[in-house]
C-alpha cells in the first residue's frame, strides 16, 4: 500500500495538469516533510498517464519563502542532520513532464531554488523573488548559486546572491528568470501556460550553460570589492561570490558540491547565528508580553506634527511617505519655510538619485500641510510633538495640544531622553501620552523607540507599535528612564571613548578601533556628527543626577566652550573640510594632552583591544541593568535598538548577543578588572551580568526564561 502523502504538500488534478500545492503556513517554508513531499508528488504526477504537465504552487499568500530558518540552529547543534535539499529538488528538474512553477507573494532563498528547478516560471505582477541568504549570514545552499547564473547571467546572479535584495516580477521576466507575467490569479495563469507548453520539448536549468560564458574575472573582482565595501566585515557575500565562480569554472555537480561546502562553513559560523538572531529579533520586538491580543490598534489616518526642525520635518516626511496626510506646525513663517525647504530639498535629492519618480515625490509633498496654527489638529489620530528638547518648552506645547486634540488621539512626544511622565503631566490624559524617539534623519533611519510612561494605556502602546510597522520602521518598546534604551547605554560607551583619549589614545585610534570592530562610525566621529553642543546641553540638563567625586571627561566641555561643535563648525574631535571629510586635529590633540596633564591623568599607549573592550563592555554592562530594571523587555530588544539606531554591526548580532558569543564569564572578569582599575562608580558589574557570568548563563537564555 502506498504511504499517505504528507499534508504539507497536496497533489490534485485539473484535467490533464497535475497541481502540487505546498501548504505550510505561514510562509510555506521548506520544513522537514516539504521537500520530500514535493518530490513524492512529482513522481506520482509523472506516473499518472493522463498528466501532460505539472504546476507547482503555494497555498495562502505566498509561494515558498525559503528553507525553514528555525531548523538551522538544530542542524548546527547536531539535533538534526545536515540539510540537503538538492536530491529532492533535482526530482523536479528531472521530471519527464514539464513543471511550471506558479509564483505569487515571495519565492525567496530555497523557495527560488525550488522554482529554478522547474522548467518554466510564471509570476504574479506583485510577486518577488530573491536569494536573501546573505542577510542571514548564509549563501544559497540548494543550487541557487549554480542555477541562477544559468538563467539570469553571471552579473545578475552575483548581484542577487551577494546583495540579497529581491526583484519584482517584471524584472525577473526581462532577465529570463521567469517566463511570463500573470495578471489576475496566478494558478489560473499557470494552468493556461502549462497547457500551452505541454508536449513541447523543454530543458533542464542545469544544462543551460550559454549564459555562463559571459563571465570574466573583472566581474568577480568588482563584485568582491563592492561586497567588502557595502557589507564590511561580512563573510557570506564573499562566499556567495566564490560559489558563483564555481558555477563558471566547474561542471554542475562539482559546483553544487563547492556551494554545499561554503554553505556549511557559513552555517557553522558565528555570523550566521548572529544574523538569524537578528531576523527573529526584528519580529520578536513587535510582541509585547502582558498586553492581551484583544487590545487592537486604532486606525491612524491623519497625523499632525509640531515643530519643523530637523526631527519634525523628517517625521512629517515619514508620515507622508506612508500615505498619511500630515499637518506640520511651526511658530514663525521663517521657521516653517526653512522646514518646508528642507523637505523639498530632500525629495528632490531622492528624485535625482532615481529612487523616487517626480510624480510620487509631488504626491508625498502634497500630503504635508504647513501651517502656523492648530487648524485641523482636532482631526488628527496622532499628534507628534517634535519641538526643542527642553522640558519647559515641551510641557507648554502639550498643555496647548491637550486642548485641541480629539478624544483617543495618540499624543506622541519625540524626545531622545526626557521624562515621559513629566511631559504627560502637562495634559489631562497621561494615558494617551507616549514617547516616540525617532532617530535622525527620521525619514531614513529604521528605528523608533516607543517609550511607555507609567500611565500610558495598552491601546496607545499597541497603536504606536502598529503605526511603526506601517511607517516602515522597527519599533522597540522601552520603559521610561533617562535616555531610554539607546541613549542611556550610549552614555557609558561615549564616556569610555572620552576617557581613552584623555588617557593617551589618539582620537583616530579610538575611532579606528571601533570602526574595525564593525561599528558604522567611531564614537568620536558620531559625537562630531550629532553635534558636541547637543551632548553638552544634555549633560547640563542632567547635571543634577551626577554623583560628586566621580570621574568625568574634561575635554568635551572644553571643546564646546571654544565653539567646536563637530562637523557643523568644521572642528570638534577632528577637523572637517567643506565636504565634511575628517582629518586629525592637532589643536584638539594638544588640548587633550594639556588637559590630561593638568588633571594628573597618566598617559600611555593603549592597545586596540582595550579600546574595544572598554567601550563595548560599558554598553553591555548598562544593557544588563536595563534588562533587570525592565526598561528593555528582552536582551534582543537592546540588540535590535543598537543595530538599527546606533550602527552596531549586524553580523555581531547586537551588543548583548555579542557578549554571549564572547562568554559572559569572560566579560564579567574583564568588567571586574576594570572596576579594580577605575573604581566601582564607573565599573560596578550589573547584578544580572554578575549572576549570569558566574552561573554560565547567557542573555539569550535569560530572554527564553523570561518568555516562559
Ligand atoms: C534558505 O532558504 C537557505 C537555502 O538556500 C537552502 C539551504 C540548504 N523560516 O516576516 P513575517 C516566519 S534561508 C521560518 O512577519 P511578512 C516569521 O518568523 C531562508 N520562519 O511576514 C514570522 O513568524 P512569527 C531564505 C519564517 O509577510 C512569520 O513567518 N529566506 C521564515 O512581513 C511571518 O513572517 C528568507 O530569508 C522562514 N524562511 O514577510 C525569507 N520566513 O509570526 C525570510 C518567515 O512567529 N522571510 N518566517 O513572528 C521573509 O523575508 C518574510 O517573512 C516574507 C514575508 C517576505 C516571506
Amino acid at each position: 500500500m502506498e504511504a499517505p502523502m504528507p499534508e504539507l504538500v497536496r497533489l490534485t488534478f485539473e484535467q490533464d495538469v497535475a497541481v502540487i500545492t505546498v501548504d505550510n503556513p505561514p510562509v510555506n517554508a521548506l520544513s522537514p516533510g516539504v521537500p520530500e513531499g514535493i518530490a513524492a508528488a512529482v513522481e506520482r504526477a509523472v506516473a499518472q498517464e493522463s498528466v501532460r504537465a505539472i504546476v507547482l504552487t503555494g497555498a495562502g499568500k505566498t509561494f515558498i519563502a525559503g528553507a525553514d530558518i528555525r531548523e538551522f540552529a538544530k542542524i548546527v547543534s547536531g539535533e538534526r542532520p545536515p540539510l540537503n535539499l538538492l536530491p529532492y529538488l533535482q526530482v523536479i528538474e528531472d521530471s519527464s513532464k514539464p513543471v511550471v512553477v506558479a509564483i505569487h507573494g515571495s519565492a525567496l532563498g530555497g523557495g527560488l531554488e525550488t522554482a529554478l528547478c522547474g522548467h518554466y516560471r510564471v509570476m504574479a505582477r506583485q510577486a518577488q523573488i530573491g536569494q536573501p541568504e546573505i542577510k542571514l549570514g548564509l549563501i544559497p545552499g540548494a543550487g541557487g548559486t549554480q542555477r541562477l547564473p544559468r538563467l539570469a547571467g553571471v552579473a545578475k546572479a552575483l548581484e542577487l546572491c551577494a546583495g540579497g535584495e529581491p526583484i519584482r516580477a517584471d524584472e525577473a521576466v526581462s532577465l529570463g528568470i521567469a517566463d511570463r507575467l500573470v495578471e489576475g490569479e496566478v494558478l489560473a495563469g499557470a494552468l493556461a501556460f502549462a497547457r500551452e507548453i505541454a508536449g513541447a520539448p523543454f530543458r533542464k536549468t542545469r544544462e543551460r550553460n550559454e549564459k555562463l560564458r559571459d563571465a570574466d574575472t573583472a566581474l568577480f573582482v568588482k563584485a568582491k570589492q563592492e561586497a567588502a565595501k557595502r557589507m564590511r566585515g561580512q563573510k557570506a557575500p564573499l562566499a556567495a561570490i566564490e560559489a558563483i565562480a564555481a558555477a563558471v569554472e566547474l561542471p554542475f555537480a562539482e559546483g553544487c558540491a563547492r556551494e554545499a561546502e561554503l554553505f556549511t562553513e557559513c552555517l557553522h559560523g558565528t555570523q550566521s547565528r548572529a544574523m538569524i538572531h537578528v531576523f527573529f529579533g526584528e519580529r520578536t520586538v513587535s510582541k509585547i508580553p502582558g498586553i492581551s491580543t484583544e487590545v487592537k490598534p486604532r486606525a491612524i489616518e491623519r497625523a499632525a506634527v509640531v515643530g519643523a526642525g530637523t526631527m519634525g520635518t523628517g517625521i512629517a516626511m515619514t508620515y507622508a511617505n506612508a500615505g498619511i496626510p500630515v499637518r506640520l506646525k511651526e511658530t514663525s513663517e521663517e521657521a516653517l519655510e526653512r522646514g518646508m525647504a528642507n523637505i523639498r530639498r530632500n525629495y528632490a535629492a531622492t528624485v535625482a538619485k532615481g529612487r523616487l519618480t517626480e510624480e510620487e515625490a509631488a504626491r508625498r509633498l502634497a500630503r504635508i500641510t504647513p501651517q502656523l496654527d492648530y487648524q485641523g489638529f482636532e482631526q488628527a489620530d496622532i499628534i507628534t510633538e517634535a519641538v526643542f528638547e527642553s522640558m519647559p518648552v515641551k510641557k507648554q506645547v502639550w498643555s496647548e495640544l491637550d486642548r485641541v486634540a480629539k478624544d483617543h488621539c495618540v499624543l506622541a512626544t519625540n524626545t531622545s531622553g526626557l521624562d515621559i511622565d513629566e511631559i504627560a503631566s502637562a495634559t489631562q490624559r497621561p494615558e494617551q501620552v507616549i514617547g516616540n524617539h525617532f532617530f535622525s534623519p527620521a525619514h531614513v533611519m529604521r528605528l523608533v523607540e516607543i517609550v511607555r510612561g507609567k500611565a500610558t494605556d495598552d491601546e496607545t502602546t499597541v497603536t504606536s507599535m502598529a503605526l511603526g510597522k506601517k511607517l516602515g520602521k522597527i519599533s522597540v518598546l522601552a520603559g521610561n528612564c533617562r535616555g531610554f534604551i539607546g541613549n542611556r547605554m550610549i552614555a557609558p560607551y561615549l564616556r569610555e571613548a572620552h576617557f581613552l583619549v584623555e588617557e593617551g589614545a589618539s582620537v583616530e585610534e579610538v575611532n579606528d578601533a571601533l570602526y574595525d570592530f564593525g561599528m558604522a562610525m567611531g564614537p568620536l566621529a558620531v559625537d562630531d556628527l550629532s553635534g558636541l553642543d547637543i551632548s553638552y546641553a544634555i549633560r547640563k540638563e542632567f547635571a543634577r543626577f551626577e554623583k560628586p567625586g566621580v570621574r568625568k571627561a574634561l575635554v568635551p566641555d572644553l571643546l564646546c566652550e571654544r565653539g567646536y561643535f563637530g562637523q557643523k563648525t568644521g572642528r570638534g574631535w577632528s577637523l572637517y573640510d567643506a565636504n565634511r571629510r575628517p582629518a586629525p586635529s592637532p589643536e584638539t590633540a594638544a588640548l587633550i594632552e594639556k588637559t590630561a596633564r593638568e588633571a594628573g591623568i597618566q598617559r600611555r599607549s593603549i592597545p586596540q583591544k582595550e579600546i574595544v573592550e572598554r567601550c563595548i563592555y560599558a554598553l553591555v554592562n548598562e544593557g544588563a541593568r536595563l534588562l533587570e530594571e525592565g526598561v528593555a523587555l528582552r536582551a534582543v530588544d537592546i540588540d535590535i535598538t543598537y543595530l538599527n539606531g546606533y550602527g552596531f554591526p549586524v553580523w555581531r548580532g547586537g551588543p548583548m548577543f555579542y557578549a554571549d558569543t564572547v562568554g559572559l564569564k569572560k566579560v564579567l572578569q574583564r568588567v571586574e578588572e576594570l572596576k579594580e582599575q577605575h573604581g566601582p562608580d564607573l565599573w560596578e558589574p550589573a547584578p544580572l551580568l554578575k549572576r549570569l557570568g558566574e552561573n554560565g548563563g547567557t542573555f539569550g537564555q535569560f530572554d527564553r526564561d523570561r518568555a516562559g
